[in-house]
């Protein structure tokens, strides 16, 4: 039998295990008997020394200038580029997305990294002109300080170089916790960047637990900012918490994302969308396609063909390359699914394909669960309105645009949003109105590129944007310069 290999954290520059000795294990959501790993189970203690260091190593790491640091960044990308396969393997083992879809997460962290590397030759400021005589104006960006990275385990490589990445071009040193059911991509992660040549102290990697590593990060006063992608409940929690010392939140939360598929569509192409956002990451994207407006005039057509091709999806283990469905990702979240279909059938709506977790055979060992297609579905009910993070797609007829483009503002969240129509008149109408940080004309809600700002209205975040030139904004502080060179007081306001 294969021993499973222990992971240890990384503290000022040394791998380290958990001061308490505890350990947990990481599993294959596809094959629950497999341990991908042994990790430490960090808690107070850990979570202190490693925001210490990280303290420690910023006077420094935030004089180096930004191109130097830049690239440790480029070299890191080139890292991530040469063992990209190898990572989505291990991606695929402890998270169950597809392999396709793995490589893709570890291509999105490579693409943030060579972005980001450009950007310590930018970071740019502005030089204005100030309102006085023989006086000068310019705005830097200054570095925040310690950076505490609380990231979930639907992107165990993307997520965290999201953050990382800008975090450390602007100067700051970081402290990141991944999510307990993917700690290993993002231990490969930051043994990568420490390879590449990052100074001690200036990352930190400490595993565990959100209510006991996660929590005692929040509250080390070193920690001048916070950046959590995860629930809604746990966000609330993180923002709570900052506001009492006045940190920084960054947060980034649920969707309840929406594709309108308007009278004129493509439908073969607003159907490709549908499954792909829907079913794509079994559905465990923020981004996912969790619901579906389609024009009553098409309503039933396109019903068949969607269900037609969910009832095709192959469902399985990720590592199987004819697998396009992969396992949710724990027992609770498998739960959590099966919840909704059961609140779903009893709201009234239709079940017409899917509802039930498979079982049988390959399928006992892992949390799979069918693609799920709800028709009929009303705006109002709960299977429209609260995001469920699994293979579970809803319906709902429309009139038209306008009502439509109400449904889909008419959720508590604003990530992602799509249209498809060939009419580029009502194209243009859903990208000004509809209230979403993202949107797509004739493509489905999923597949933001990192130079773009993503993020949320609503409840999906709290104003924030990671990724795109706004990151830098969540990852720094401005300073506004005046140089007066007149050798005289001169009053602004008053003098000019
Ligand atoms: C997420 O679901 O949290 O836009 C991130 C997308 C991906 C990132 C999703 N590039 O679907």
């Amino acid at each position: 039998m294969n021993v499973p290999k222990t992971y240890k954290n990384y503290v000022n520059g040394e791998w380290v295990e958990s001061r308490s000795g505890r350990v947990f294990e990481n599993r294959n959501p596809a094959a629950k008997n497999e341990v991908v790993g042994i990790f430490q189970q960090s808690d107070a203690q850990d979570v202190a020394l490693a925001a210490e260091a990280a303290a420690e190593a910023f006077p420094k790491w935030r004089l180096v200038p930004a191109p130097r640091r830049a690239e440790i960044l480029y070299r890191a990308a080139q890292a991530l580029q040469e063992r990209k396969e190898a990572l989505a393997r291990d991606m695929t083992r402890e998270m169950g997305k597809v392999l396709l879809e793995a490589r893709g997460d570890v291509q999105e962290g490579i693409d943030m990294a060579y972005y980001m590397a450009g950007e310590g030759r930018r970071l740019y400021g502005q030089t204005t002109p100030a309102e006085l005589p023989d006086k000068f104006a310019m705005s830097v960006r200054m570095p925040l300080g310690v950076c505490a990275l609380i990231t979930p385990w639907n992107f165990p490589v993307a997520i965290p170089s999201w953050k990382i990445l800008p975090a450390l071009v602007c100067g700051n040193t970081v402290v990141i916790k991944p999510a307990e059911d993917t700690p290993l991509s993002c231990h490969h992660f930051v043994k990568i960047l420490a390879e590449a040549g990052l100074p001690r102290g200036v990352i930190n990697l400490v595993t565990g637990f959100g209510e006991e590593a996660g929590e005692a990060l929040l509250a080390q006063p070193a920690v001048r900012m916070v950046s959590f992608t995860g629930s809604t409940a746990v966000g609330r929690r993180v923002s709570e918490v900052c506001a009492a010392s006045f940190k920084r939140s960054h947060l980034e939360m649920g969707g309840k994302n929406i594709i309108l598929v308007m009278e004129d569509a493509d439908l073969d192409l607003a159907v490709d969308g549908t499954v792909w956002g829907a079913f794509g990451t079994t559905g465990q994207r923020c981004t996912a396609a969790s619901r579906v407006a389609v024009h009553k005039k098409v309503y039933r057509e396109f019903l068949e063909r969607l269900v037609d091709r969910a009832q095709a999806l192959r469902v399985g283990n990720g590592l199987d390359p004819a697998v396009q469905v992969g396992p949710l990702i724990n027992q609770d979240q498998l739960g959590t699914v099966q919840e909704y279909v059961q609140v779903g059938l009893n709201e009234g709506a239709r079940l017409l394909c899917g509802g039930h977790p498979l079982q049988e055979g390959d399928y006992a060992s892992g949390f799979f669960f069918e693609p799920t297609v709800f028709a009929d579905v009303a705006p109002q009910m709960r299977i429209a309105q609260e995001e469920i993070f699994g293979p579970v797609v809803s319906v709902i007829p429309c009139d038209g645009l306008e009502s439509a483009i109400e449904i889909g503002n008419g959720v508590p969240y604003g990530l992602s949003s799509a249209i498809y129509t060939q009419d580029v008149n009502k194209a243009f109408v859903a990208m000004r109105d509809m209230y979403t940080g993202i949107f797509y004309v004739n493509s489905s809600t999923i597949g933001a590129e990192i130079h773009l700002p993503f993020g949320g209205t609503n409840r999906t975040g709290n104003g924030h944007r990671e990724a795109g030139v706004a990151t830098l904004d969540t990852f720094s502080e401005w300073k506004s310069i005046y140089v007066d060179f007149s050798g005289k007081l001169q009053r602004a306001q008053i003098d000019n």
